[in-house]
């Protein structure tokens, strides 16, 4: 086993990955940004080195500093969370060239899974079910309407280099092929400097169910059941659940065993995620995320198994410590992401100081963050605050639970999505588990539902807002969320 690794992220997943290493008697190593030289992942680490600036490129995607840093250090490896530099082939390839452990998959895989198309043709192949669509890249307008008009409109025009739904295009007739195909090349050329797109039938109402796998370097892999990812915003994930309330323990056999093919046919290894997209009984694979995920905690709170901690084992040449047969999933789990961001302001980020906080508890709860009472949320990063995670006995303890969690929780100074996550847990769709990705843009009623969550302040919050002097701020929030609900009110009037 490692003596000493790095952490090669920030925040709530750096402090993730510590956690993991301290259980397991290996010494942290943290890096950090100017803005982050008290951030709380700075501080658990048993050594900090600085990355001096505060620009993404300077400091958590600067791969020379990084492995300077982890060389100096005496690290025998590293771990890069998610986001950052964690789907970075480069950084993997860097790694295995300087003899430091990359703690997740070869840099050859990441990059084969990174490239859309290549991904599709290498499952297709393997017999994983895809999306019907073209067979490699579509480069002339001629070649994108024959698909189309052999596999049928509408259909989907998707970056080859993209993925998280970036230039994706929906064309639903003929006649909208050219300007969908122009407008998708030039995004993925301004955004990944790769022009190339492919042409998928578009499944109109899916929903988003992803399977964790975990793969040793023995040829050993398995699976731990999905995560049921479809209440998301603009490709951002709201809340995710496991089990999925559409899995059944068939559907799951079938699934599994797909997902544990797709990660055979590339010789994966470590912690992966197969995303799919599901429509009435059928799943088709669209992507594979070569990562540790954000929303890994609820398959850890139904499986009873810590991600990273195998990521790590498997990393130092070790087996898995379950086989497939051992994998239970009991319960039911949910993620909610705490944002510091306004929803009634087009989610726009909220950073600024944490001047009051407190997470919840009490039984089932989980929270994972990077805050505390003080801590100013920075704006050059993702304003995520937490994770808040439930388990319950079934989906109806789970809900219930993650309402009394949300109740609990203390946040005065930044806006947060809180209001929003509540008017999700209450509607009534979501509570009989019937959904698809246009869930929120469909609910038409849960941005004034937040409005009126909003105005029902926590005792505790209004109190607390008094103390630290932001209940002029709060009075002009809560003012906002009057105006919104009687902008409502006049726009269904009009009706
Ligand atoms: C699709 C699709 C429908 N049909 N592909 C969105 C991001 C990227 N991971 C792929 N995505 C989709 N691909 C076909 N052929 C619908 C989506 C999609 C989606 C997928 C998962 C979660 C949320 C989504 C929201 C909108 C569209």
């Amino acid at each position: 086993m490692f003596h000493k690794v790095l952490v090669a992220n920030r925040s709530e997943i750096a402090v993730r990955v510590m956690r993991a290493l301290r259980e397991l008697g290996i010494r942290s190593v943290a890096i950090y940004s100017d803005v982050d030289a008290n951030a709380i992942h700075t501080h658990y680490a048993d050594e900090a080195y600085p990355l001096s600036g505060n620009h993404p490129k300077e400091t958590y995607l600067n791969i020379k500093k990084i492995i300077d840093i982890a060389k100096n250090a005496n690290v025998e490896a590293i771990h890069p969370g998610y986001g950052f530099l964690a789907e970075n082939p480069s950084f993997a390839y860097a790694c295995e060239k300087e003899g430091i452990v990359f703690i997740g998959p070869s840099s050859r895989a990441i990059e084969l899974m990174g490239n859309k198309v290549v991904a599709r043709q290498t499952m297709k192949r393997a017999g994983v079910p895809v999306v019907p669509g073209s067979d490699g890249e579509v480069k002339t307008l001629e070649e994108a309407k024959a698909i189309a008009s052999e596999i049928g409109y509408p259909v989907l025009i998707k970056a080859s280099a993209g993925g998280g739904g970036i230039g994706m295009q929906v064309v639903q007739k003929p006649e909208d092929l050219e300007r969908a195909m122009e407008h998708t090349v030039a995004t993925a050329l301004s955004a990944f400097g790769d022009a190339g797109v492919f042409i998928e039938k578009y499944v109109t109402n899916p929903r988003h169910i992803e399977f964790q796998i975990l793969a040793d370097h023995f040829g050993n892999v398995i699976h731990l059941g999905e995560r049921e990812c479809t209440i998301q915003r603009r490709h951002q994930k709201i809340l995710e659940e496991s089990p999925s309330p559409v899995m059944t323990p068939e559907l799951r056999r079938q699934m599994g065993e797909v997902a544990i093919r797709a990660a055979q046919a590339i010789q994966y290894v470590n912690a992966g995620t197969i995303e799919f997209i599901y429509s009435d009984g059928n799943f088709y694979f669209i992507e594979m995320n070569t990562r540790i995920q954000v929303e890994h905690p609820v398959t850890e709170m139904v499986t009873g198994i810590d991600l990273v901690k195998e990521q790590i084992r498997i990393a130092a040449g070790e087996p898995l410590s379950v086989r497939q047969e051992e994998v239970r999933m009991y319960g039911h789990a949910i993620e909610c992401r705490i944002n510091a961001e306004d929803p009634l302001n087009n989610f726009a980020p909220s950073p600024g100081k944490l001047l009051g906080y407190r997470s919840p508890g009490g039984v089932g709860v989980r929270v994972d963050s990077g805050v505390f009472t003080s801590y100013a949320i920075p704006p050059f990063y993702d304003p995520m605050i937490s994770k808040l995670v439930v388990w319950g006995r079934n989906r109806e303890e789970a809900i219930r639970r993650m309402q009394r969690a949300l109740y609990e929780y203390i946040i005065v100074g930044p806006n947060t999505n809180i209001p929003f996550l509540k008017a999700v847990l209450a509607n009534e769709r979501f509570q009989r588990g019937e959904f698809t990705t246009h869930f929120v843009r469909e609910e038409s009623t849960l941005l004034r539902e937040t409005a009126r969550i909003l105005l029902e302040e926590h005792p505790l919050q209004e109190k607390l807002q008094r103390i630290f002097r932001v209940d002029k701020k709060m009075a002009a929030a809560a003012a906002a969320a009057q105006a919104f609900l009687h902008h409502y009110e006049n726009l269904s009037q009009g009706e």
